[in-house]
């Protein structure tokens, strides 16, 4: 991929401030992040204070399978269009197998982990619209290390930051957690209102962040040919 092709450009029909990539690159807040290695038989562990909650695994995913096209978002104003993303809705997953746990009733927010140590906050409403999806699909193929194998969030309506890859664990929350994304993370991150920062202004960060484009990108692609991180800090043992 050359970095020419990394330079967004004007496209017609895109969000405020967003720019179109022709190609979908490996992308990510640390691009010198190695993707984490993929464990045999991958799961995605719901837990509310240190409690299993529930496992969502090929299994529950296949009950609800389902496909969509999606554009996809990143907060740095690259856009790529036509995504076809298979998996299931985080909705379906939700009712079937945490909604008629009484231990669910208080929560307001989800903590989703990555492999790679990498977490999003969502609130749960925006986490139970239609096309919030646990994917394992992309474009008619299983999701590869460079997009987020095994299992990925894919929120659309939400700057890229929320669709955390290499999904391994939902963490349950009544009061908003810490994601470790720290200001940059705004909680709703809704595209169409340019909700890009906690505190800054969407507009004005169109030009900063749009000029590391090119470099985060071919930095977080030479990092997929480096050794394989493990990290599952923090899972819990059964
Ligand atoms: N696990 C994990 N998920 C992540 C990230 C990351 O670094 N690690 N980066 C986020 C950001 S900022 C973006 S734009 C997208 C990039 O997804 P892509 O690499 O499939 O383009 O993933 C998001 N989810
Ligand atoms: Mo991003």
């Amino acid at each position: 991929m050359t970095p020419c092709a990394l330079w967004p450009r004007k496209a017609a029909g895109l969000p405020p401030g967003q720019r179109r990539l022709a190609v979908f690159p490996r992308f990510g807040d640390n691009p010198l992040r190695p993707a984490p290695v993929v464990p045999d038989h991958p799961e995605v562990q719901v837990v509310l204070d240190d409690e299993l909650i529930a496992v969502l695994g090929a299994d529950a995913i296949h009950e609800h399978r389902s496909e969509q096209r999606a554009d996809f978002h990143c907060v740095t104003t690259w856009s790529v269009t036509g995504l076809r993303w298979g998996g299931a809705p985080l909705a379906a997953l939700w009712q079937r197998h945490v909604a008629d746990d009484p231990r669910s009733s208080d929560v307001r927010f989800l903590k989703v982990c990555g492999l790679d140590g990498y977490a999003a906050v969502l609130t749960l409403e925006d986490a139970l619209v239609a096309e919030v999806m646990i994917a394992d699909r992309l474009d008619g193929q299983p999701l590869d290390a460079r997009h987020g194998a095994p299992f990925r969030l894919v929120s659309p309506g939400q700057y890229g930051y929320k669709s955390v890859k290499h999904l391994s664990r939902i963490e349950l929350h009544a009061d908003r957690p810490h994601s470790g994304l720290g200001a940059k993370e705004h909680l709703r991150a809704r595209v169409a209102l340019e909700e890009r920062h906690s505190v800054r202004s969407g507009r004005v960060l169109r030009l900063t962040y749009g000029l590391v484009v090119p470099l985060t990108a071919v930095l977080a692609e030479r990092a997929l040919r480096r050794p394989a991180c493990s990290s599952d800090a923090g899972h819990l043992d059964r």
